[in-house]
């Protein structure tokens, strides 16, 4: 992709095609077929769009967007209008077909990119996986009606000392049916399974800071695309190294880069919600005797039974009741 100027029949094409959508428009959210740009990334207050218009597709520009449009993210689409400097003005943007947010410092929901198809939670050997961080991801992809896909990265670091815990983790998940990629961005092993999953799909990587998450994208992609960071050497832990979420086509799929973060803190979930993103323990909610049982203390709760009855995995069990009542305190 390269940046150029638009000549002057393309400006006047486009200047057509613009007042075509805008009469269709409605308010400033224009059905994504109108549109002629998709957000792939964000600098502050401007944005990178790439070019839909098949004069100038690809072509990446940078973008303002009008004051009275919600902040757009990675993957809006979007209606610019070239200016004479050569960047764009955003006028108007498409409704979207799902948003991903990842909690700020402050545990307020913050807007990753917006119209995936996929989100694919990375973790690895190092830094240490939890299965708590790894659920509350579940859970907020579960809300958005994705179905979640997981990848363990780095396994050339597996040795006797850490293989029984990442095993125990990676079976947790296959059992309850997510699919587990087990990969090495380093030495590509496991890449193509990978790859083929993702073909032709719009996928977003979530996970802690230093699994790897841009290490995929130069592995899917080519190298280099992506920064990547070495871990802390003190506590092994990532650098924050991606510092926003960018859009990269790849070879067979595109995929949105995003910050890793250190810590998952309460996002603004419901407890509903929450139950909703555990597959295991979603269905048993009705069974419950109070209707509006929180599944904690409360005689009769369905999930409780089951969780006695060692039919629900203990760790996630304790995952589950940890997240409400960090949502009790939040
Ligand atoms: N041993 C090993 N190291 C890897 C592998 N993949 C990535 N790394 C290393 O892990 C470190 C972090 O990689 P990044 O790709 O920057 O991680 P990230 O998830 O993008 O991190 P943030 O951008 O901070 O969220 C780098 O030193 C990589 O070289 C792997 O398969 N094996
Ligand atoms: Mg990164
Ligand atoms: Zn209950």
């Amino acid at each position: 992709m390269s940046k150029r100027q638009l000549t002057q029949q393309q400006r006047q094409r486009i200047a057509q095609q613009q007042q075509k959508a805008l009469a269709n428009a409605d308010g400033d959210i224009v059905n994504s077929d109108s549109c002629n740009g998709r957000v792939v990334s964000h600098f502050g207050q401007q944005l990178q769009v790439e070019s839909l218009v098949p004069e100038s597709a690809g072509e990446l520009l940078l973008c303002y967007q009008r004051a009275n449009l919600p902040a757009l993210v990675t993957g809006d689409l979007v209606f610019w209008e070239a200016t004479e400097s050569g960047q764009g003005i955003i006028v108007a943007a498409a409704q979207r077909s799902n948003a991903f947010t990842r909690p700020d410092v402050n545990g307020r929901a913050k807007l990753v990119a917006a119209n995936v198809d996929r989100v694919l939670v990375v973790f690895a050997v190092y830094p240490q996986a939890f299965l708590n961080l790894i659920d509350r991801y579940l859970v907020a992809i579960e809300s958005l009606d994705l179905s979640p896909t997981l990848v363990l990265n780095k396994i050339d670091l597996l040795d006797d000392d850490n293989r029984d815990y990442i095993d125990n983790i990676v079976s947790i998940y296959t059992d309850l049916g997510y699919p587990v990629f087990t990969v090495c961005a380093g030495s590509g092993t496991g890449i193509a399974a990978l790859e083929s999953a993702l073909n032709g799909q719009t996928t977003v990587l979530v996970g802690q800071s230093g699994v790897g998450k841009s290490s995929l994208i130069n592995c899917l992609g080519e190298a280099d695309l992506a920064a990547v960071g070495d871990l802390s050497a003190a506590r092994q832990k990532g650098t924050h190294t991606t510092t926003t979420a960018r859009l990269f086509h790849l070879r067979q799929c595109d995929v949105i880069d995003s910050p890793g973060i250190r810590e998952l803190r309460v996002q603004n979930l419901h407890a509903d919600q929450v139950t909703q993103g555990f597959i295991e323990l979603k269905h048993l909610a009705d069974e419950c005797r109070f209707r509006n049982c929180s599944h904690q203390q409360e005689p009769g709760c369905a999930l409780r039974a089951a969780a006695e009855a060692g039919t629900i995995n203990p760790q996630r069990w304790e995952s589950y009741q940890q997240m409400l009542t960090s949502l009790e305190s939040a």
